[in-house]
C-alpha cells in the first residue's frame, strides 16, 4: 500500500542555521479552509530555544549595531525586490494557512515589500536634532542609538506585514530580533525571515522561534537580555506581556483590540458608504484590529442603508480564499469561529434584530473548514455586548443615530480606540469628527481598514499602550535618544547658571 510522504517539518532559526527544537515536538499547521491540507509540522519551541536564539541575538548585535545604517538599508532594498520576486507564491502561500483571499494576502506581502522599502530609505535619515545650545562656544545635538534584542510576538491575521513593521524598523535602527510567529500561521514568518536570509542578513541578526504563546512567547517576553518586546494581539494577552515588561522597565509596543466603528450621516453618498461598509466589515472575515464592527447610520437613511447594504452583504460568496470568485474566507480556526458563534448567540438573546447570516456553514465545499455566514445585527443599542466586545469574525452591529454628537458618543463609548470612519458631504462635520473621535486612526468617506505604512499606526484607550507602529513612530520605539553637548570655549561653562557674574 503506498503511504503518503512525510509532512515537510519546519525548523527553528537561530544564528544563521535551521534548527530542530530542544523540545523534540512539532505541530501541525493546517489549512482553515480545508483540515485535509496539511501545510506543515513546525516545531514547538520551549524556553531553551528561546535562550540559544536570545544569546544568538546578543552576540550578533555587537557587529551589527556598528554597521553603518545606509549599509543595513540595502540588505533590506535587496529584501523587498526578493519579496516582489516572491509575491505571488508567497500569498498563495499565506491564503493556504491563514485562509484570506488572494487579494487580501497579495495585499498583506505588499505592505511587506511597502514597509521594507520604507525602512531601507530611514537608513539614510534617521534624523536627530541640531539646534543652538543656550551658551556660546557650545554645540547641541541629538542622536538615535540602538537598544539591543527584540522580542518580537505577531498575530497570525497579517502574517507578513505585521513581522515586517517589528522587524524592519528593528533592524534599521541597528537592532538584532527574535520572533515569535503566531502558532496559526508560522509559514508566512518562515518566508520573511528566508528572504531576509538570502537578501544577506548577517547570522544572529534575525533569529525566528515557532510555537505557542506560554511556552515559547511568555519566555521571550521575560527574558532579561530582551530590552525591547513588541506584541500585537489580544487585549488579554497584552496585559500578560504588559506585566512580564514590567520589572525590568522594557520598552513594550502594544497592538491591540478594536471596536471600530464607521459613522453615515444623512448627506453621505449611500452608495459609496455601503461599499466601504462590505468591505471594513467582512474584508478579511472580520479578522483585522482595524475591522468596522458597528456602523451607526443616522436614522434618516437608516432603512435605505439597511436593505442595500444587507442586499450586498447577501451576495457575497465564501470559500476557499484560493478559489477565484470567492468574497470572503474562513475563520483562521475552531476557537475563533466558536467565539463567533457565541456571540451570535449573545446578541441575539440581547435583542439586536438578526438580518442576514448567523449560522456556521458546515455543508459541502465548507465540511473540512471553519466558515461562517456573514452576520447583521440591526437596531442594535449601542451598550449591547456584539456593539462593544471585539468579536474578530464576519459579524456587524448597526446602531441608529441621530445628530453627529451622539455618534461621536457612540464611537468613542467603547473600551477600544484603534480606527473610526465617518461618511459625509458635509466638511464641517468631518473636521468636527476628527477633532471629536478619540482614536488613533480617522477616516472621512472611506473606511476603518486600509493603513498605509508611512504613517502611524495604533489606537487610544485598551487598543494599545501609547505607542505607534509604522512610519518615524515605530523609530522611536526601537532606538534610545542620545543628546550631545559639545564645549569648544575651553572654559567651564554652566548651563542654568547666570554666566556673567
Ligand atoms: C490589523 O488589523 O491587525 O489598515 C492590521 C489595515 C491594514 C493593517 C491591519 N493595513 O487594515
Amino acid at each position: 500500500m503506498a503511504t503518503a510522504a512525510a509532512p515537510r517539518v519546519y525548523k527553528n532559526f537561530i544564528n544563521g542555521e535551521w534548527v530542530d527544537s530542544r523540545s523534540g515536538n512539532a505541530y501541525e499547521n493546517r489549512n482553515p479552509a480545508n483540515a485535509d491540507e496539511l501545510i506543515g509540522m513546525f516545531v514547538s519551541s520551549n524556553a531553551e530555544d528561546v535562550d540559544l536564539a536570545v544569546d544568538a541575538a546578543k552576540l550578533a548585535y555587537q557587529k551589527w549595531r556598528l554597521v553603518p545604517a545606509p549599509k543595513r538599508a540595502e540588505i533590506l532594498f535587496r529584501a523587498a525586490e526578493l519579496l516582489v520576486q516572491h509575491k505571488e507564491q508567497f500569498s498563495k502561500d499565506m491564503t493556504s494557512e491563514m485562509g484570506k483571499v488572494l487579494a487580501e494576502t497579495r495585499g498583506d506581502v505588499q505592505e511587506a515589500i511597502d514597509m521594507t522599502y520604507y525602512m531601507a530609505g530611514e537608513g539614510r535619515r534617521l534624523f536627530g536634532q541640531t539646534t543652538p545650545s543656550e551658551l556660546p562656544d557650545k554645540f547641541a545635538m541629538s542622536v538615535r542609538q540602538s537598544i539591543g534584542t527584540c522580542g518580537l510576538i505577531t498575530p497570525w491575521n497579517f502574517p507578513m506585514a505585521i513581522p515586517s513593521w517589528k522587524i524592519m524598523p528593528a533592524l534599521i535602527s541597528g537592532n538584532t530580533v527574535v520572533l515569535k510567529p503566531a502558532e496559526d500561521t508560522p509559514l508566512s514568518s518562515y518566508n520573511l525571515v528566508q528572504i531576509l536570509t538570502d537578501a544577506g542578513v548577517p547570522e544572529g541578526v534575525v533569529n525566528l522561534v515557532s510555537g505557542n504563546g506560554p511556552n515559547a512567547g511568555a519566555p521571550l517576553a521575560e527574558h532579561l537580555d530582551v530590552p525591547v518586546v513588541s506584541f500585537t494581539g489580544s487585549t488579554a494577552v497584552g496585559r500578560l506581556i504588559a506585566e512580564a515588561c514590567a520589572p525590568e522597565f522594557k520598552h513594550c509596543s502594544l497592538e491591540m483590540g478594536g471596536k471600530n466603528i464607521i459613522i453615515v450621516m444623512e448627506d453621505a453618498n449611500l452608495d459609496l458608504a455601503v461599499d466601504g461598509a462590505i468591505w471594513g466589515g467582512f474584508g478579511t472575515t472580520g479578522q483585522r484590529c482595524t475591522a468596522a464592527s458597528r456602523i451607526a447610520v443616522h436614522k434618516s437613511v437608516y432603512h435605505d442603508f439597511i436593505s442595500r447594504f444587507v442586499a450586498r452583504v447577501k451576495k457575497l460568496r465564501v470559500g476557499d480564499g484560493l478559489d477565484p470568485g470567492i468574497d470572503m474566507g474562513p475563520c483562521i480556526n475552531e476557537q475563533q469561529l466558536k467565539t463567533v458563534m457565541d456571540y451570535v448567540q449573545i446578541g441575539q438573546t440581547e435583542g439586536a434584530k438578526l438580518l442576514t447570516g448567523g449560522h456556521c456553514l458546515t455543508e459541502g465545499p465548507y465540511a473540512k473548514g471553519w466558515f461562517h455566514e456573514p452576520t447583521v445585527f440591526g437596531d442594535c443599542n449601542p451598550k449591547m455586548r456584539v456593539a462593544q466586545e471585539e468579536i474578530f469574525g464576519p459579524v456587524v452591529s448597526l446602531i441608529p443615530i441621530g445628530r453627529l454628537e451622539e455618534a461621536v458618543e457612540v464611537a468613542n463609548g467603547v473600551p477600544y480606540g484603534l480606527s473610526a470612519s465617518i461618511y459625509t458631504r458635509n466638511v464641517n462635520r468631518a473636521f468636527q469628527a476628527i477633532r471629536d473621535l478619540f482614536t488613533g486612526i480617522v477616516y472621512v468617506n472611506a473606511p476603518t481598514i486600509g493603513a498605509e505604512t508611512h504613517l502611524p499606526f495604533g489606537g487610544t484607550k485598551k487598543t494599545g499602550n501609547g505607542h505607534r507602529e509604522a512610519a518615524i513612530a515605530a523609530i522611536d520605539f526601537y532606538t534610545e535618544w542620545k543628546t550631545l553637548y559639545i564645549d569648544y570655549s575651553d572654559k567651564l561653562q554652566r548651563a542654568q547658571i547666570d554666566n556673567a557674574e
